[in-house]
């Protein structure tokens, strides 16, 4: 099986209720939540003329590939009305493959690690709540280390 740290974000209509029907799509799409983090309401980061966001992390179990989940990821935004106008910008649900088991991926359309997680604090203290020592396999620390050090 393999395990994949995903992170949600939302910040437009009834963001709980976006995040809690994406997770029961991330069910019924052959991944199976073993954790989730605590939900926070974050300041938005990068676009700063927006709402703010409600944030937080799952761990899946799944036989997907990696490309598989990112497929499923879109597929499952699109179903929720996402719409990408501004890049940063507002969305009703933004779903990121963080870690994939402990592989790399260095692609145009799939990058895992997400190659900015390390400077979001609201990617890492999500993970931190499911599992504060999983190590970043490019930069060999943990995600605890990576949120503290900043
Ligand atoms: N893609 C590549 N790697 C991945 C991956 N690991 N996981 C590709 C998911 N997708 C990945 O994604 C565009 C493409 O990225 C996908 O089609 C996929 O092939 P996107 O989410 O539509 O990208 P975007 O929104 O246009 O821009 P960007 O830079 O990806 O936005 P981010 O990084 O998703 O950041 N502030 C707070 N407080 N909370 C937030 O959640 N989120 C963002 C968006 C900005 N500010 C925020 C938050
Ligand atoms: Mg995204």
């Amino acid at each position: 099986m393999n395990k994949v740290y995903i992170a949600f974000g939302s910040n437009i209509g009834d963001r709980y209720e976006i995040v809690k029907k994406a997770l029961e799509l991330i069910e019924k799409n052959d991944m199976k939540i073993i954790k989730k983090s605590k939900i926070y309401e974050t300041e938005p980061y990068g676009y700063l003329e927006q709402p703010p966001f409600i944030n937080g992390a799952i761990l899946v179990e799944t036989e997907l590939s990696c490309r598989d989940v990112l497929k499923k990821l879109l597929d499952i935004e699109k179903q929720l009305g996402r719409e990408r106008i501004i890049r940063w910008g507002p969305r009703t649900i933004d779903l990121d493959i963080i870690f994939y088991n402990n592989e790399i991926y260095d692609e145009e359309d799939l990058k895992v690690p997400h190659p900015d997680m390390h400077n979001r604090d609201f990617v890492l203290k999500p993970i931190c709540d499911i599992n504060p020592n999983f190590i970043h396999p490019i930069f060999n620390m943990t995600v605890l280390e990576l949120y503290t050090k900043k």
